[in-house]
């Protein structure tokens, strides 16, 4: 492939070159589903205490809830996750136009999702769950099959070993997350690491430097180059890694010249709360989808299964929803394969993506009848032609002051976003 332009104007980091080979598909791929499921997701966000008071919280709750080790090491003997259907969870992500998915290996808890030999604190070891399944398997194989890459978060925070908290026996700590990682590069073959947990709020102690987190990434892809690592692995520098991280936001501009990744819930909660209905709508999470691709990021959004591995049917009808406007009349060009517009200002009416010699122009918000839209160009370029997809609508496009105006004719809108496919000719 011709070589890829680093630095401004482009998703490499200027400084990071060799990024580009190793972060094509991210880049392409641009939406990816976030899995947040442990030993928390069997208390299903609510914890009565032995004195009857509830106490709620999601993938926390150990801690928010002060639920005692032993108590939690308890509960966590009844989680059985039988109803995990991994080829369920890949048809949900694929329904939704996802093309990656992320999920919790080990999270805070340090309860590992896989049968892990460096300890007994795992969903073979300590469940109820039969002991000759492994669910990071499972989805390991579902996503092959269906053409899906899948990554793995791993929590660098481990609230469950004691050698994390103590200084001078945290390296028998680090000692065995590198043999973790080493499992799951080596067992399961993921493309994407997704780091947390490497900073501390209660834990002053945790000696973890970004020195430590380069080491690591470069342990990382000694045994895989090909490893798409997220920042967090050193403290969330954002030229750690390979992307940046922001998080429940889409930040207000694309960097130029980085990559990132935008995660976010689709309720309040990242691991599964029975009680959280604050459901996102799916024209919102589409509005953000195209939001995050025309600042040239990626979109993680999350699921949360409950005790018995089920995702939701909230999440899955939205997703759902959300593949189908992907699907329809194109309107997915305006996403995938594409980045930032670069070529104009983005509008106060919607989000301009660029996909080669196309600019997506992503309406949410239509003038009244009679008015149009402007496009404030960045540039001097031209537009050679210009159509809605996925409706019969008829704009005309006219070169106006520092720009474009577009004016629709009708009023036809749709409730997601009309798309305006205007082919370009950005000149030398
Ligand atoms: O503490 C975690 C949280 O539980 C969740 O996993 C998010 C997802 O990005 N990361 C941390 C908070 O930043």
């Amino acid at each position: 492939p011709a070589p890829v332009k680093t630095g401004p104007g482009t998703d490499h980091a200027a400084d990071d070159p060799f990024t580009a080979d190793r972060t094509n598909w991210f880049r392409q791929d641009r939406f990816g589903m976030f899995i947040h499921f442990g030993a928390y997701s069997n208390l299903e966000g609510e914890y009565k205490r032995p004195d009857g008071s509830v106490c709620r919280d999601a993938e926390w709750i150990k801690r928010q809830c002060d639920i005692p080790m032993d108590a939690y090491e308890k509960q966590a003997q009844g989680f059985n996750p039988a109803d995990f259907d991994a080829k369920a969870v890949v048809k949900a992500a694929k329904d939704a136009g996802m093309k990656y998915i992320v999920i919790t290996s080990k999270h805070h808890e340090g309860y590992a999702m896989w049968p892990t030999k460096v300890n007994d604190w795992n969903l073979r070891d300590h469940s109820s769950f039969d002991k000759n399944r492994d669910i990071l398997a499972e989805l390991k194989k579902a996503s092959d099959d269906a053409g899906i890459k899948l990554g793995f978060y791993y929590s660098i925070w481990d609230w469950h070993d004691k050698d994390f908290a103590d200084p001078a026996t945290f390296p028998k700590y680090e000692k065995r997350m590198y043999a973790q990682l080493k499992e799951l590069v080596d067992n399961y073959d993921p493309a994407l690491l997704w780091f947390d947990g490497e900073w501390d709020t209660d834990n002053p102690h945790n000696p973890w430097t970004s020195k430590d987190g380069e080491k690591l990434e470069a342990y990382l892809r000694g045994l895989n180059p090909d490893l798409v690592i997220n920042n967090r692995v050193g403290k969330r520098r954002v030229v750690d890694g390979d992307y940046g991280t922001p998080e429940q936001e889409i930040p207000g501009a694309p960097v130029d010249g980085q990559l990132w990744e935008s995660c976010m819930t689709l309720n309040g909660h990242w691991g599964y709360a029975r009680y959280d209905e604050d459901w996102k709508s799916a024209q919102t999470l589409t509005r953000n989808l195209l939001s995050t691709t025309s600042r040239s990021g990626n979109y993680l959004l999350n699921v949360g299964p409950d005790a018995r591995g089920r995702v939701p049917q909230p999440s899955v009808d939205r997703l759902k929803q959300m593949g189908d406007w992907l699907r329809t009349a194109g309107q997915g060009n305006a996403v995938f394969g594409a980045r930032y517009g670069g070529l104009v200002e983005e509008p106060a009416w919607g989000s301009v993506s660029r996909k080669g010699d196309k600019l997506y122009a992503a309406v949410t918000q239509w003038p009244a009848a009679g008015g149009s839209l402007h496009l404030k160009a960045r540039t001097e370029f031209k537009v050679t032609s210009a159509r809605v997809l996925g409706s019969g609508q008829k704009v005309t496009v006219t070169k106006a002051g520092d720009g474009y105006d577009i004016k629709p004719s009708g009023a036809a809108t749709n409730a997601t976003a009309t798309v305006v496919e205007l082919s370009v000719d950005p000149g030398p």
